[in-house]
């Protein structure tokens, strides 16, 4: 099974952290982001629309950190990180949801700015941060974790953005409950960091 895989990357991060937790083997292929592999062939026959991750698992070809997650579960990794019922199943899509939306715009977006120079509203990705990081603060005071009170590819999706929340400028330590909570996942077992973790 391939990724198409950027280091630095959180979208991709998510997926690497998430296959090392639930023993899944990957194969890692290296983007060079840079030179603008992800804008070519073969990655834009596999996803026009040149982002990573993809993954590439026999005849199976997907796009979106969030799809690949949820797919990796499902097929291989236990109804421990993906459920079966309905609702507990609308439980962890809430936070994929919160992780494509309002982490993305929020913290990424923050440090898309400081670190790599991106010409986007940082006041705007501030707003957003200081909307969601004090909703996921009141949740985690009395979870362990943000759904199903386990481990999910909801904590997946969330943690990495947030470990490198640092490099947009956004200081964690405001937030206990979330550093309490990021501790915890990574004391999991197999963890793996991502380039710039604290
Ligand atoms: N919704 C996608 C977003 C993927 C994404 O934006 N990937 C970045 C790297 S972290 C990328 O490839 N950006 C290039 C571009 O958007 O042109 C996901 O969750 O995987």
């Amino acid at each position: 099974m391939k990724l198409y895989d950027l280091d630095v990357s959180g979208n991709c991060y998510k997926v690497r952290l998430f296959a090392a937790l639930a023993g899944i083997e990957l194969t890692l292929v290296p983007v060079d982001f840079m030179a603008g592999e992800h804008k070519r062939a073969p990655i834009t026959d596999l996803n026009p629309l040149g982002q990573i991750p993809v993954l590439v698992d026999g005849d199976v070809s997907l796009r979106d950190s969030h799809a690949i997650l949820v797919y990796l579960a499902r097929a291989y990794g236990g109804h421990q990180w993906w459920p079966e019922g309905a609702a507990q199943q609308g439980e962890v899509m809430q936070w994929l949801s919160n992780s494509a939306n309002e982490i993305q715009n929020g913290p990424n977006a923050a440090r898309l700015v400081d670190k790599f120079g991106l010409p986007l509203d940082k006041e705007r990705t501030l707003q957003v941060s200081g909307i969601i990081l004090p909703f996921m603060e009141q949740h985690l005071a009395s979870n362990e974790w943000l759904a199903l009170g386990r481990p999910t590819i909801a904590d997946c999706a969330i943690f990495p953005y947030l470990a490198v929340a640092w490099e947009g400028g956004i200081d964690m330590a405001e937030y206990p409950n979330i550093s309490a909570w990021m501790e915890r996942i990574k004391a999991l077992p197999n963890f793996v960091p991502m380039p710039g973790m604290r």
